[in-house]
Parts: structure tokens; C-alpha cells; sequence
């Protein structure tokens, strides 16, 4: 097949586009490198040295006689060019990546809302409408999140994406099944979560063949593509605003900081290991629907946890101590988490859950290059709210204190 990955230089999509060309599909990356421009922005880098995304498929080439193309282009931005690219290169598959995906930098500031905002959803219905104006019958495999249903504790398992109900009609009840309600947390979930409505619109009006993939938490680092190079390296982000907890909780074992648990810990959240995530993208675009078909929505996660049992598992596997913070963010203290995952189980999937092996990778990755970690970008200091960022704490290392004892 020929395989568009938009965002396909980002941490997901770079081994995606791998993992797709190892299989022998035709690969093309389209992305406007937004990613490596935040960094600069935030004035942090990856853990790993990533090389230009041009030096990354000069190298996959190398390796492995296969080509995946580069073509750079903002989706958001440059609609007619996006429409012109869809016309000549006419794929058979999209995978859609290509949007700002940390939480904590959509509630930065009104600025990053706005921007996360608008380049999200312009980016998703750009797509959506010049697929419907070229005529080209790609399937559409979109990158959602786990985060769409929110984080109450309901007591029922998340359903793959729409609920079964029961309304009350003048004739009797009717059962019905609708998008399962979102409750998004910050303004990043809210952008996928909007891109759930513009999908079934399209699916409804035009008949697009549309899957979405509601995304756990991603952890580990390499896949068996990224293995073989040093240069096909994954990026690797511990900061903050993209570094996510578990990943950020090996990293900061690694470097002897102490693991920052936000609150109690009593949030619970879905995981699926990196390699997974490819394989289950791998699995989505092989099981298409139909035109006219609703959007069909997977659960992609394997397993879930609580994060303070996560810190502990670090800190018991390292050593590591645990600093029990302030939470920047406005969500539940304590949730459970029950979630279906057995569509992508039918389908073969053999998910990969929490091993002391792909932990311990983890850290080894984190201390081979532990001299490239600013420590002081590890703190997470973007709040949801003005009270919350008064109560902020930016130095869990205790620093400061360190320095006048
Ligand atoms: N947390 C800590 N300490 C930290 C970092 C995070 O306790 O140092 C807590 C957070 O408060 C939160 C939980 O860990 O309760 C998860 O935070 P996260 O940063 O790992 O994940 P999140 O912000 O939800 O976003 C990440 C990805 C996003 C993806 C989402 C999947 O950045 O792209 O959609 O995971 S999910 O969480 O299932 O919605």
C-alpha cells in the first residue's frame, strides 16, 4: 500500500513509518517538523540525539534498501497545497499523527491553547475535506485518546467508543448506541475529542472510511526498527510538558531525581508499550470499514495502572525516591479505570505489559544519555488553572534548600 504518516517525524510516527516500510509498504512522511520547533521553544531536546528527519531516511535507506519520503507541509496551513499533494500522490491509506499531542503545553498559556486549538482542528478537517474533494478512497487511521472518555470512576468498562442506550420513546424504549460522552481534562483532549465529532460527520456525509484509535499512555522507546541504527533512534522526551509519567518516572530513576507523583498517585491511567502501538496501527489498517460504515473506534491500550503503584514498582526496581507534589492539573484525585480492549485482541494482538526487562531498557537508554537531561526543565510547572500555579512546586529536588543547608 501506499501510506501517507502525517506527523510521521513525531514520537509515534517515526517508528510507525518504520514498522510500515519494514512490511513493505510504499512510506511517505508528511509533516511541518512543529515538533522540533516547540523544543526550540521550550529550549529542551530530546534524551536521544535525533538527526534531521531527512538524515533518518537516508539512514533507514542505507540499512535496509528501503525508501520512506519526506515531504514537508503544514496540513493546518497550506490547504491547497495539501489537496495537491493528495491528488498526485493518490494514497491508499492516511495515518493521521500530525497534532500537537502533550496536555500540559494545550494549558500553558492562552496562547498555546489557542494554538493547539487551531492547528488540531484545522489540521483533522483539512484532511477530512480535501479527501472528500480529491475523491481518493484512503482509509483514514487517526491517532486519538483514551482521554476522550474522561477519568470519573463510572464502575462499567469503556465501551470501543459508543455507548448502548436506552431512550424512553411514546412507542416504548428504544435501544440505541451513541458516541460514548466526552469528558475531556485539558484543551489538547478537547481537540481529539472534537475531531471525534468532524469524523463521524465525514463518515455519515461522504462516506469515509475512517477508524480512530483511542490511545493509552505510550512508554518504552524502541522498536525493533529503531533498534537498528543508532541514528533510526526513537526521540525520547522527559521534560515536563511532553515527557509522560512513566517514561518520565524511569528517566528520573535514571538520573537520581526523585519521582514526581502528582497528588496522590491515585490516578489510573492506560498503557500500551511503543512496540504495540505500531503493531496495533499495523492491525487497524489491514481491518478497514466500509464506506458508509460508522467511524470504527478501537480502545489501543493493554493494560491500566495507578500511577502511585507506578512510582512505586520505579522506586522499588531503582532505588528511586518518591516526591509526592502539589497537582498542576485539575483532575481526579483517585479514578478507576475499567476499559474494554478485545477488538484489537481478536484481531492478534499479543500486548506486551510491563516487564522489568522493557523497564530496565528504559533507564539504560535514560542513564547512555543522561549528560544531555536539563534538569531543570523535569519539573512539571504548566497548571490548568491560576489557583493551581500558585501552588506549584519547581523544585521536587529540593534544590534550593540544598544549596543554603
Ligand atoms: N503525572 C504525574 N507525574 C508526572 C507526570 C504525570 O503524576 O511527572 C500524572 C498526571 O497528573 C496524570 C497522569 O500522570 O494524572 C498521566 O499524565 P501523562 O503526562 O503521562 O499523560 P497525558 O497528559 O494524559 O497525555 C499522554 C499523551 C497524550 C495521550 C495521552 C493518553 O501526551 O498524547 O493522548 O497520554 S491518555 O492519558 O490515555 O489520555
Amino acid at each position: 500500500m501506499r501510506i501517507a504518516v502525517l506527523g510521521g517525524d513525531g514520537f509515534v510516527g517515526w517508528p510507525t513509518a518504520l514498522h510500515l516500510s519494514d512490511l513493505g509498504h510504499d512510506v511517505h512522511i508528511v509533516d511541518n517538523l512543529s515538533r522540533r520547533w516547540i523544543d526550540t521553544e521550550l529550549g529542551v531536546q530530546s534524551l536521544t540525539p535525533m538527526d534531521s528527519i531527512q538524515e533518518r531516511c537516508r539512514i533507514w535507506h542505507q540499512e535496509t534498501g528501503r525508501r520512506i519520503h519526506f515531504h514537508l507541509l503544514n496540513l493546518a496551513t497550506e490547504y491547497e497545497r495539501l489537496k495537491g499533494w493528495l491528488s498526485e500522490h493518490r494514497p491508499d491509506a492516511v495515518i493521521h499523527f500530525a497534532e500537537q499531542r502533550a496536555a500540559p503545553y494545550s494549558m500553558k498559556t492562552d496562547r498555546h491553547k489557542v494554538y493547539t486549538v487551531n492547528n488540531n482542528i484545522n489540521a483533522t478537517h483539512n484532511l477530512l475535506a480535501a479527501l472528500v474533494e480529491t475523491g481518493i478512497d484512503a482509509h483514514l487511521v487517526h491517532l486519538g485518546t483514551m482521554g476522550v472518555y474522561g477519568y470519573s470512576s463510572v464502575g462499567a468498562p469503556i465501551p470501543e467508543g459508543y455507548l448502548d442506550i436506552r431512550i424512553d420513546t411514546p412507542a416504548g424504549p428504544r435501544d440505541q448506541q451513541i458516541l460514548y460522552p466526552t469528558r475531556p481534562g485539558s484543551v489538547y483532549h478537547m481537540t481529539k475529542s472534537l475531531d471525534q465529532i468532524l469524523f463521524q460527520f465525514y463518515a455519515q456525509n461522504d462516506g469515509l472510511r475512517i477508524t480512530d484509535l483511542h490511545q493509552g499512555i505510550v512508554w518504552g522507546t524502541h522498536t525493533d526498527q529503531t533498534r537498528r541504527h543508532e541514528q533510526l533512534i526513537n526521540r525520547f522526551d522527559y521534560d515536563g510538558d511532553y515527557g509522560t509519567v512513566l517514561n518520565r518516572f524511569l528517566i528520573q530513576a535514571a538520573i537520581d531525581y526523585p519521582l514526581t507523583v502528582h497528588g496522590t498517585g491515585g490516578q489510573t491511567r492506560a498503557f500500551i508499550h511503543i512496540q504495540d502501538s505500531v503493531r496495533c496501527i499495523e492491525l487497524a489498517l489491514a481491518d478497514a470499514p466500509a464506506a458508509g460504515e460508522r467511524v470504527r473506534i478501537f480502545n489501543q491500550m493493554t493494560e491500566t495502572h495507578r500511577v502511585r503503584d507506578l512510582a512505586e514498582l520505579v522506586a522499588r526496581l531503582t532505588g528511586a525516591e518518591i516526591a509526592w507534589l502539589p497537582n498542576p492539573r485539575k483532575e481526579a484525585e483517585e479514578n478507576d479505570l475499567i476499559v474494554k480492549n478485545d477488538q484489537f485482541l481478536a484481531l492478534g494482538l499479543e500486548p506486551i505489559t510491563l516487564a522489568e526487562g522493557l523497564l530496565g531498557e528504559v533507564v539504560d537508554v535514560a542513564r547512555r544519555y543522561a549528560h544531555r537531561i536539563d534538569r531543570s526543565r523535569v519539573p512539571a510547572v504548566s497548571a490548568w488553572t491560576r489557583d493551581l500555579a500558585r501552588r506549584v512546586e519547581h523544585d521536587p529536588e529540593g534544590k534550593r534548600l540544598r544549596s543554603v543547608s
